[in-house]
């Protein structure tokens, strides 16, 4: 439910982690127009400009109604001369000149492309079009190496800029849950990501797995991987075992990386009949579409921070953080909440805790969609 700051957007706070930002909201052409900024931004490397489009963006995600008149905008925060001057444009034709001039762009057409294939970033990507090349083809046809993650990419390109289903995250959580709990009894496996925030579909799946005995989590992922693989699931794997230990102070990893253990991976969809009818569903499908995986294993202790930093959305994670810092004077991240220079974490036992160890009002993860 909305909360009394929403009712009058006059005073909506801040930062995307005070505010309820609903799956499904009431501006989507202006916060469309604005991401599409943000991303563009992010392209060239403009970190500044991403995050004035981004938080402008977030806060009409966050409006109790649609933006009708520009004298709406005003006091909002975040909202500066240029996302206004977008905003006024799609309020008096429909449409942005320069949302369109940047979609058409090669550029921009070309960057989103090379960012969509599995282990390209902006900065591979765009040494890519500085060299001239353009397209899948041009990728393919050329002697560079590419890495055994890229290659996967491109092979799977079409399946994996597919939008994967609740239900087919579904079946392949049933997969993976059978494995893990095979492996390691009492383990058990949370669907995070857009996902566990009521998204329908999503670019992946994200699986946090914990074990309620602290330590009998360590090494199980490998284990799971390889009975999968026998099980013909895996098209590719790329494990990384836990270095948290390592850290010097694990406090100074305020980025959304984290030290877990983790495998990246593309699985292969189980038999579409399967994944209405489980216990049917021994013999996987040979042939089944290809989706991007991720699978992050959490010590019991850590899993509250887990789960909240792999719920997201990337920007209320950003705004966490953000807020913890400047406004409480802590460094939160996946692994705890720590005051400056001190190794502890605060416990937390439940998202909850977090919330209220940062004196935020518990947003439910339906409302974390900022
Ligand atoms: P999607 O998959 O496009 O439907 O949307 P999301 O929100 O599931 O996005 P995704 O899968 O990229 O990431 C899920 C959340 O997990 C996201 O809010 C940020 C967080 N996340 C992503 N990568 C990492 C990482 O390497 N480390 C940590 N700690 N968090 C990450
Ligand atoms: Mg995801």
């Amino acid at each position: 439910l909305p909360t009394r700051s929403q009712a009058d957007p006059g005073c909506l706070p801040a930062y995307a982690c005070q505010r309820h930002s609903p799956l499904n909201h009431h501006n989507l052409c202006f916060t469309e127009a604005l991401d599409t900024l943000a991303e563009a931004a992010g392209f060239e490397g403009s970190e500044g400009r991403f995050l004035s489009f981004r938080r402008a963006a977030s806060v009409l995600k966050a409006l109790p109604g649609p933006i009708t008149s520009i004298s709406q905008l005003r006091g909002l925060p975040h909202f500066g001369d240029h996302s206004s001057r977008i905003v006024q444009e799609l309020l008096e034709c429909g449409v942005s000149s320069e949302v369109e001039r940047i979609k058409q762009s090669e550029r921009y057409q070309t960057m989103k492309l090379f960012t969509h294939i599995f282990g390209v970033g902006v900065k591979t990507a765009d040494k890519w079009y500085r060299d001239g090349l353009r397209s899948l083809a041009d990728l393919q046809g050329q002697t560079r190496k590419l890495s055994r993650q890229q290659e996967a990419g491109i092979c799977h390109f079409e399946d994996l800029n597919t939008l994967v289903w609740r239900h087919e995250a579904e079946a392949i959580q049933r997969v993976v849950e059978k494995a893990v709990r095979q492996v390691l009894p009492g383990a058990t496996v949370t669907l995070t990501g857009g996902f566990r925030r009521g998204k329908l579909q999503g670019h992946d799946v994200d699986f946090l797995i914990t074990h309620p005995v602290e330590g009998q989590e360590e090494g199980l992922l490998p284990k799971v991987m390889d009975l999968l693989e026998s099980q013909g699931f895996v098209l590719y794997r790329h494990t990384q075992s836990n270095h948290y230990q390592d850290l010097k102070d694990p406090a100074q990893s305020t980025s959304l990386f984290d030290a877990y253990e983790r495998c990246f991976s593309i699985l292969r969809l189980p038999d579409p009949t399967a994944a209405f009818r489980p216990e049917a569903g021994e013999e996987p499908c040979r042939d089944g579409k290809a989706v991007r995986v991720d699978l992050v294993v959490a010590p019991a202790s850590q899993f509250a921070f887990a789960l909240l930093g792999w719920t997201g959305s990337q920007h209320f994670e950003r705004e966490l953080r953000r807020f913890s810092r400047a406004e409480k004077q802590l460094l939160l991240n996946s692994h705890g909440l720590y005051v400056p220079g001190k190794k502890e974490s605060f416990p937390a036992a439940s998202e909850e805790d977090i919330f209220r160890h940062l004196g935020l009002e518990y947003i439910a993860p339906e409302y974390r969609n900022a």
